[in-house]
């Protein structure tokens, strides 16, 4: 049984969790497809997604093709909330990414492709929405090839566009046309498909182009584009076949080390933290002891392993397969497990532009608020949770005015906090243009200190952080001088010349 991690991404409204009702119950998973627009989904199952009619957190589901179990991940696309899609980002061996067929490609389609690219991560197109009114077909098709990239084909064609009835009929070895494409798409990648090809049409066979079509979806070199109807079912069965074939499982090496990612952490109903995370090798059991995040370790008190629809207990879950692991009680979003990962956590995605200060309604809350913010940094700690000692205020970053109303709303629902918030401001950050140095001597005026102190600032590139280094002799004092000293730079350098950050 091979394991396949898939992510369903999009810009907001595509169809993403009206396409995953539709392929858990292709699978034989659901007996009715939900709806989002009555609030039935098996994801989207937040009162607030439901009220909404928008996903906000990323949600697992799984089902079965063939020997393959596919665990399901459907993102949220509204662009405030992309911090759950960057998320998700390294724990997927594939990936859908859909395009509506009436809206086409939009400007959040590009930035999520160029990442999918970026990471090589096998990605099917999906153009949805061929039963609605105003649907397109090769304009779609066409607008994908120039702004999502070259190296797509259509893997088969629509009849009745833009109607109820539109039904989709997947191109096969009958189409001579669709072998052709197939052989000239696949031939910049390929030499012996090129060498037949350039020989003069020397037949290459039908299974060997499907098998090299597999190979180089499997390696994001191109990207087959399904066409169908989320709503109606139209087309996926052909897109749930295309999954099988076309994306690679998860290699899995269950015997090695215990290593994986926590992509999502989430509270239970009494309030203990449930973290799912993606294993890339190992095993890992209940009552294991395990390191994970910056230096915690903790013992995995229960495992639910995803199979056919939601997480089930199992005593172990194993590398390629994503578990909900309970008992880690300081595990937070992005956190690796076991083995360290060689670098930090990678940004793929621009970080929050704005900034609020949450305000509560009766001032007696500040404790309790502060704990239920603390509590949702967990969840993203893109909000970069603050307190100004000074004021007595906390601030939190934000992409977008939903991702606030959504923290109000959850503050009101789930902690029972009325909040305000004060005007949202873009965040500014300051940062050195060129190098400055200053040293103060010991016993020379004005420095009253009995040190001698230098400073040497420097620009390193933006977005890189802050890194500090001493360039005096280690034993010159003692070490909980340098540490003060980096610490002082550290707190120093939060606020900037003008005031900002
Ligand atoms: N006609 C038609 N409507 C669809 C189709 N797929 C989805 N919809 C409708 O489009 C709207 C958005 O669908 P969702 O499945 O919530 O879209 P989404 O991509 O999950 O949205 P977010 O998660 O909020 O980004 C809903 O009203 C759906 O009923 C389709 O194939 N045809
Ligand atoms: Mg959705």
């Amino acid at each position: 049984m091979h394991t396949l991690n898939l992510g369903i991404l999009a810009h907001v409204d595509a169809g993403k969790t009206t396409l995953t009702e539709r392929l858990l119950y292709a699978a034989g998973v659901i007996d009715q497809p939900g709806s989002v627009d009555q609030g039935s989904t098996q994801t989207d199952t937040l009162d607030l997604e439901r009220q909404r009619g928008i996903t906000i957190k990323s949600a697992v589901v799984s089902f079965r093709i063939d020997d393959v179990t596919v665990n399901l991940i459907d993102t949220p696309g509204h662009p405030d909330f992309i911090a759950e899609v960057e998320r998700v980002l390294s724990v997927l061996d594939g990936a859908v990414l859909v395009v509506s067929a009436v809206e086409g490609v939009q400007p959040q389609t590009r930035v999520l492709m160029r990442t999918l690219r970026r990471l090589n991560i096998p990605t099917l197109i999906f153009v949805n929405k061929v039963d609605r009114r105003g649907a397109a077909d090769v304009p779609v098709l066409r607008a994908i090839a120039e702004k999502l990239g070259p190296a797509v084909l259509a893997m088969g064609s629509v009849a009745g566009l833009g109607t109820r009835d539109a039904d989709v009929t997947p191109f096969s070895a009958a189409d001579d046309g669709f072998a052709a494409r197939l052989a000239d798409l696949l031939a910049d990648h390929d030499e012996a498909l090129l060498a037949a090809y350039v020989d003069g049409g020397t037949a290459v066979p039908y299974r060997r182009l499907r098998t090299e079509l597999a190979r180089q979806t499997g390696k994001a070199l191109v990207h087959p584009v399904f066409f169908g109807s989320a709503m109606t079912g139209a087309g996926v069965a052909s897109l749930s076949a295309g999954i099988a074939e076309l994306l690679p499982a998860a290699g899995a090496a269950a015997a090695g080390p215990v290593s994986g990612a926590v992509f999502k952490v989430e509270r239970g109903p009494a309030g203990e933290k449930i973290a799912y995370a993606r294993l890339f090798s190992g095993t890992l059991r209940v009552r294991d002891r395990l390191r994970f995040g910056d230096g915690h370790e903790g013992k995995v008190t229960g495992i639910g392993v995803f199979d056919r629809g939601s997480a089930v207990p199992r005593p172990s879950v194993a590398a390629g397969q994503i578990g909900k692991l309970w008992g880690l009680d300081e595990v937070r979003v992005g956190d690796q497990l076991g083995l360290p990962r060689a670098t930090g956590p990678e940004r793929h995605f621009a970080p929050p532009t704005l900034e609020t200060v949450v305000v509560p309604a009766r001032p007696g809350d500040k404790g309790a608020l502060h704990a239920a913010l603390t509590q949702l940094a967990e969840q993203d700690p893109l909000i970069d949770l603050r307190q100004d000692d000074l004021r007595q205020e906390l601030s939190v970053k934000l992409y977008g005015e939903v991702q606030k109303e959504v923290i109000g709303a959850t503050l009101a629902d789930d902690f029972g906090l009325e909040v305000g918030f004060r005007e949202t401001t873009t965040i500014c950050i300051e940062r050195p243009v060129g190098t400055g140095a200053a040293v103060e001597r010991l016993r020379k005026p004005p420095n009253p200190f009995l040190a001698t102190v230098g400073l040497r600032i420097e620009p390193t590139p933006a977005g890189s952080g802050v890194a500090f280094s001493i360039e005096a002799e280690l034993g010159s004092m003692p070490l909980a001088f340098f540490a003060a000293v980096e610490d002082t730079v550290r707190r120093t350098l939060l606020q900037g010349l003008a005031g900002w950050g």
